[in-house]
């Protein structure tokens, strides 16, 4: 198995052309060489996360692996999992994990990330911060000089009585960065309403984020906050697929 202390590596990819799902699967499947028999393991929620699990199923069913557990970070996640009969567990059972791969909508220089535009970023943080090592698998359209500098979300969620209040006052926070904060809508117009019952308010902001741990506690200081999106010195290292290869990051 590879050893988390290489900082960096390449390995040649086959050609030819790579889609997106395709970088999605290749940063996948170097990220299930990390996982041995008898692990616990975090699994992630996002398109690529899903690539892992079912490389995790494939694996149980010729055998190559044995005895694992998994604690999902979402009922999707959970419901892919169960269909492809990996054992499930929960953090009240196993409150330590070997592992967790999960996937990152922004990756910066330092490797700290922004997660949750899936919406699933509670469940994510609570796990992988269980985690021994946390691997995060990408492809190269998601690393970023500064987090926020995407000009995409970076999701709080909050609780859903008096979201506005919280909206209000998260915009309030960033007026000198002159953030947008929005109620994330579902497919009908109607609030976002994640796996836990709560809202999430995306905020966009028009410049990376120049002190992410000082934000980070601005946000959490808000009652009614549950979680923000802003994952912060957990990353053990960073799988990313691009056309050149796959490459290994880690601190
Ligand atoms: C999860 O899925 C989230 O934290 C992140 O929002 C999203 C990334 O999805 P994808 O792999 O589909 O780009 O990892």
């Amino acid at each position: 198995n590879p050893s988390f202390s290489i900082k960096s590596l390449s390995t040649p990819t086959p050609s030819p052309p790579l889609t997106q799902d395709s970088l999605k699967k290749l940063a996948a499947d170097k990220a299930v060489e990390y996982v041995q028999s008898g692990m616990v393991l975090g699994l992630g929620t996002g398109s690529t996360a899903a690539f892992v699990v079912a490389k995790l199923g494939e694996l149980l069913v010729t055998g190559q692996l044995t005895n694992i557990v998994g604690v999902p970070t979402s009922k999707r996640t959970q419901e892919q999992a169960a269909s492809l009969n990996i054992p499930l567990a929960t953090l009240d059972t196993h409150p330590s994990l070997d592992l967790a791969i999960d996937g990152a909508d922004e990756v910066d220089p330092n490797l700290d990330l922004v997660k949750g535009r899936g919406g699933a970023l509670l469940r994510e943080k609570m796990v992988e911060a269980a985690s021994d090592k946390f691997v995060v698998v990408v492809d190269d359209s998601k690393l970023v000089s500064g987090l926020g500098g995407s000009g995409l979300a970076m999701p709080v969620e909050v609780v859903q009585f008096c979201w506005k209040y919280n909206q209000i006052r998260l915009q309030e926070l960033f007026k000198d960065e002159g953030v947008e904060a929005k109620l994330r809508l579902d497919g009908d117009g109607k609030p976002y309403v994640t796996d836990n019952s709560n809202y999430i308010v995306d905020l966009y902001f028009k410049n990376p984020i120049k002190d992410s741990a000082a934000a980070g506690k601005e946000i959490s200081a808000l009652e009614g906050v549950v979680e923000h999106g802003l994952f912060l010195d957990m990353t053990t290292a960073v799988i990313i697929a691009g056309k050149d290869g796959v490459s290994v990051k880690s601190k």
